[in-house]
């Protein structure tokens, strides 16, 4: 019987060019994403000088930010960074849809990997745990799928 033909991306961001979108939008739960996903790239190799960080208004924006990203040619991947925290209006379900919506419009369109670290919670309590405390770090989960899924990507 042949072999099995298998393709894993090793987690190793040495020479990777990335560029982060992270919202001003619920800053306090978003800077610390920002630092997780940057310590996350640190510890696997990135270098500092080919990571650049773009600040969008909310996640309303992330979209066409990406897309301006993804359209340059100068990244091999993108991080999408926010928080969507629901309030008292159904604002929250059109502007986390949205968003959701245009990221994954992005990256299918133009083939750059995005990795998806947008928080979409009920409470702040929820975005709290997720942001560097009892939930871990979405930062850093979207920074390891998004070294990950480049290096799958060069392979095929
Ligand atoms: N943007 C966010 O990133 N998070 C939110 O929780 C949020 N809420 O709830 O309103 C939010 N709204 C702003 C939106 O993303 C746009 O920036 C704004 O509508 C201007 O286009």
């Amino acid at each position: 019987m042949k072999e099995i033909q298998s393709i894993e991306g090793m987690l190793n961001a040495q020479n990777l060019r990335i560029a982060i979108a992270a919202t001003r939008f619920n800053d306090f739960i978003v800077k610390n994403l920002i630092s997780g996903a940057l310590d996350c790239l640190n510890r696997h190799g990135a270098n500092p000088e080919a990571i650049t960080i773009v600040r969008v208004p909310g996640a309303f924006e992330l979209p066409l930010i990406c897309q301006k990203l993804a359209t340059s040619k100068r990244y091999d991947g993108i991080l999408a960074l926010g928080a969507v925290i629901r309030g008292a209006t159904p604002h929250f379900e059109y502007v986390s849809a949205e968003a959701a919506k245009g990221i994954a419009q992005v990256t299918l369109t133009y083939g750059v990997p995005i990795g998806f670290g947008l928080l979409t919670c009920d409470m702040i309590d929820q975005a709290i745990e997720r942001a560097g405390s009892k939930a871990g770090n979405k930062g850093v989960d979207a920074a390891l799928a998004l070294i990950e899924t480049i290096r799958v990507l060069e392979q095929i």
